[in-house]
């Protein structure tokens, strides 16, 4: 018999709200104006960003997928987990080839999704369900900033943080980070990360501007966000979109940019103030690594990194350190 999914919501609505305020109040009151890409993936954010995975020019998807079936089967022998938790899982898309393969070592017993977006994990979550009906599923609603402690523990396991996300923090944010995630790993448990790898700065800019403008909705959602929660009325259509590589931090820099003055008015977050003409609200980073930088960051925190394994045309990386 299938046992039911079991699906835990960390994120208090209410606290949720207050986040949101604290965030928005801290970022865009700071130079340069941030926020946090935290906020880009409501529901329709989510779905935006799943269409953006199927993107020609989003090759990260593509080389991490090729990495992940190529590797799965030494994955899972290398890891030997009984439980595997995915921190930012989305549509569990990615999970099925972890999941063939770790089911086919027969120790897998538990799976844990993690994700922000409550309709993209009940949904991705009944499909689990069906697919691996020996496996319980244990799906988080949760921000795994906040939530790393509550996790499901007891097992051996595994933390799969794919896809590059860690590239959405900046370092110190990512130190802390790391550090965090070893500190709730216990001896035999694991990380398997997925980084993307600094390339050419043409690829990169056209993976986060491309030509169906997937890229750009996804960012401009942010705004409609605030509009929405804070009941603002900011003009989406007053600014641009300003994606651009900075070789020194090596990183991708997404900003929107008001082609006017702008008066941004947040009255649930008792915000009000103007951009001037030109002035750049960044959205999001994707910092992109070398090997030898993030096993460095790994090691420094007391994870050990056991195997590296790259696509064909050395795009992407993922790495399995153990605790
Ligand atoms: C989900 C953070 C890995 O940085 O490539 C894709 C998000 N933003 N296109 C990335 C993203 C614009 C993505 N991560």
């Amino acid at each position: 018999a299938t046992p039911d999914p079991i699906v835990s919501v960390l994120l208090d609505p209410d606290r949720a709200g207050d986040s949101l305020i604290d965030d928005v109040r801290r970022g865009l009151g700071s130079h340069p104006r941030t926020l946090s890409p935290k906020w880009l993936y409501d529901d329709r954010g989510s779905e935006l960003f799943d269409q953006i995975t199927k993107l020609p020019e989003y090759y990260p998807f593509a080389a991490e997928h090729e990495i992940l079936s190529e590797h799965a089967d030494e994955i899972a022998a290398a890891s030997g987990a009984s439980t595997v938790i995915e921190l930012g899982s989305g549509t569990s898309e990615k999970s099925r080839i972890l999941l063939d393969a770790f089911t086919a070592t027969g120790r897998l017993r538990r799976f844990t999704p993690v994700d922000v977006s409550e309709a993209t994990l009940r949904q991705a979550t009944e499909t689990l369900v069906e697919r691996y009906p020996a496996l319980q599923v244990e799906a988080v609603v949760g921000d795994f900033t906040l939530h790393l402690a509550q996790l499901p523990q007891g097992d051996r396991r595994t933390i799969a943080f794919l896809g590059s996300t860690i590239g959405n923090f900046y370092r110190e944010e990512r130190a802390a980070f790391l550090g965090a995630l070893s500190d709730v790993l216990v001896a035999g448990d694991s990380l398997l990360l997925g980084v993307d790898l600094v390339k050419s700065a043409d690829r990169l800019v056209a993976a986060y501007h491309d030509s169906d403008g997937v890229t750009e909705a996804f960012v401009r959602n942010v705004l409609r966000v605030l509009n929405r929660e804070l009941h603002g009325e900011i003009d989406a259509d007053g600014f641009s979109y300003v994606p651009f590589w900075d070789p020194q931090m090596e990183r991708m820099d997404l900003r929107l940019r008001a082609d006017m003055p702008q008066r941004v008015r947040l009255p649930a977050a008792d915000l009000d103030f103007t951009l001037a003409s030109g002035e750049e609200v960044r959205v999001e980073i994707s910092t992109k690594f070398r090997v030898s930088g993030i096993c460095g960051e790994l090691e420094d925190v007391g994870l050990s990194v056991r195997q590296v394994w790259t696509d064909r045309a050395g795009d992407f990386a993922v790495l399995l350190a153990m605790k």
